[in-house]
């Protein structure tokens, strides 16, 4: 479909890790703009009216977020989440790699609009040559003028840490990549209090994706209505703005890809190339591996929040994974069961023991050694594991499994039929 990009503009043709390419294709004009003609809860109205969808899979709206914070003296942090970890999801990388800029330039805007002066990328242990990108950027925004003390002469000062973390899905919850932050285990904390309130060192904080931080330039630059006009959906107004989807599994062409919010679910796999010739599209997950099973009667869905929400799914991260008729659903619950044992905190019974009986479950299965009992076992582990626990990870760890009962119980049916095939009654 034709949309000119806006977050990947110029990725692919020019260098936007220089400095200079980066301002010459109109960058830190928004940062110019917001600290010498707006006034910070300016910037956070501009936002609010943008509807600026939080990216990092919720969807909450980032100006709403940043209207929580209290104005109670406490010092201000903001913490940009680059822990990317959700399976099938690469757009930070992307951005990361390709415009740390454009990050770099929002979480000074951001900050500003926060009254905020020391802001920190947590971003995920894997990403090392990121973290390498990102700290230069940092440096060459240093010499500029536009991080560190008095920016442009304005008075206003900003620093911005880059953590490295350690390779833990789980640190990619809020509350958990705080603590980690802090130098405890990343593990998540009871909310509420949320960190608006209680979060860095118990002071106010701001979390957002490195995808939501990277629309606030372009916000400021261009206005908010503007920004509500990219949609491909404009009979839904609560989700617009330009989205990044990382399409993979059975497509020809995987990969990310910059399209209006609420462009159909089949334009995204037809983007990334269509199906392989002659295979038939069985489901697809369309916010990562938490998210239920879409099938192709969903083809034509708007890819935004709400419209997803009612067709059963989540957007989530809008990493679409797509199975064709090759695909046995079986192998995927087994590969989404044992990552989540993998990853669980195990602070919180119903997930640790959960997300162990459950990979050991679909082990079985596949092994042959499946009975009619388990597919009731799968439907009362929901029960069990999803809203009981601290965070959402158990109730993830449980969604690929009932979608499959639910969608294609004859995927499991066959393995529990061959072991009455084998073992003669
Ligand atoms: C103050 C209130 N703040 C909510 C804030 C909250 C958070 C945001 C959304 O999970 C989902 C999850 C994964 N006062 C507030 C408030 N907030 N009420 O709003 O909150 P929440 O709890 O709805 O979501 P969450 O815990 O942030 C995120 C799903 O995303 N996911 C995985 C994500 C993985 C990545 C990645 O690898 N990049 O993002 C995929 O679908 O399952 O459902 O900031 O504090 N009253
Ligand atoms: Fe840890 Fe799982 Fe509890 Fe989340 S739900 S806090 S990952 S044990």
């Amino acid at each position: 479909m034709q949309f000119e990009p806006v977050l990947t503009k110029g990725i692919g043709k020019v260098d936007l890790t220089n400095i200079d390419v980066y301002e010459a294709q109109g960058g830190y004009q928004a940062l110019r703009k917001a600290l010498t003609s707006m006034e910070p809860q300016a910037i956070v109205e501009e936002v609010k009216k943008a509807n600026l969808r939080g990216r990092g899979g919720a969807g909450f709206p980032a100006g709403v977020k940043w209207g929580f914070l209290p104005n109670d003296g406490r010092p201000r942090y903001l913490t940009v989440n680059a822990d990317e970890s959700e399976p099938g999801t690469c757009n930070n990388r992307t951005l990361i790699y390709a415009n740390p800029h454009q990050l770099i330039e929002g979480i000074i805007i951001t900050a500003f609009a926060n009254r905020i002066t020391q802001s920190f990328i947590y971003i995920r242990g894997e990403f090392k040559r990121g973290a390498e990108i990102l700290m230069k950027a940092i440096e060459d925004a240093r010499k500029k003028g536009y991080v560190g003390q008095n920016i442009l002469g304005t008075g206003f000062s900003q620093e911005i840490t880059v953590h490295r973390g350690a390779s833990a899905y789980i640190c990619g919850e809020e509350s958990a990549l705080l603590n980690s932050l802090e130098g405890r285990r990343g593990e998540p904390r009871v909310k509420p209090p949320f960190p608006a309130v209680v979060g860095l060192y118990g002071c106010p904080t701001i979390i957002n994706n490195v995808e939501t931080i990277s629309n606030v330039p372009h916000i400021v630059k261009n206005g908010w209505e503007w920004y509500t006009k990219i949609t491909a959906n404009p009979s839904n107004p609560k989700s617009c703005g330009p989205k990044l989807f990382t399409v993979s599994g059975c497509v020809q062409r995987p990969g990310n890809y910059e399209l209006p919010m609420g462009v159909t679910l089949r334009e995204v796999i037809e983007t990334a190339g269509g199906l392989r010739p002659g295979r038939k599209l069985k489901a697809v997950q369309p916010g990562g591996s938490s998210t239920p099973m879409l099938t192709p009667e969903h083809l034509d869905v708007p890819m935004d929040f709400e419209s997803v929400a009612a067709a059963g799914s989540l957007l989530g991260t809008a990493a679409v994974i797509v199975y064709d008729d090759t695909v046995d659903l079986v192998d995927v619950a087994l590969y989404w069961t044992r990552f989540y044992s993998h990853e669980s905190c195990g602070q919180c019974t119903p997930c640790r023991e959960g997300t162990h009986w459950l990979e050991r479950v679909f082990a079985r299965i596949k092994a042959g050694g499946g009975t009619e009992g388990d597919l009731k076992m799968i439907a009362d582990m929901q029960t069990q594991m999803a809203g009981t626990t601290i965070c959402v990870l158990s109730d993830a760890a449980v969604t690929f499994p009932v979608s499959l009962l639910k969608l294609f119980p004859e995927e499991l049916e066959r393995y529990i039929n061959r072991v009455k095939e084998v073992r003669p009654a």
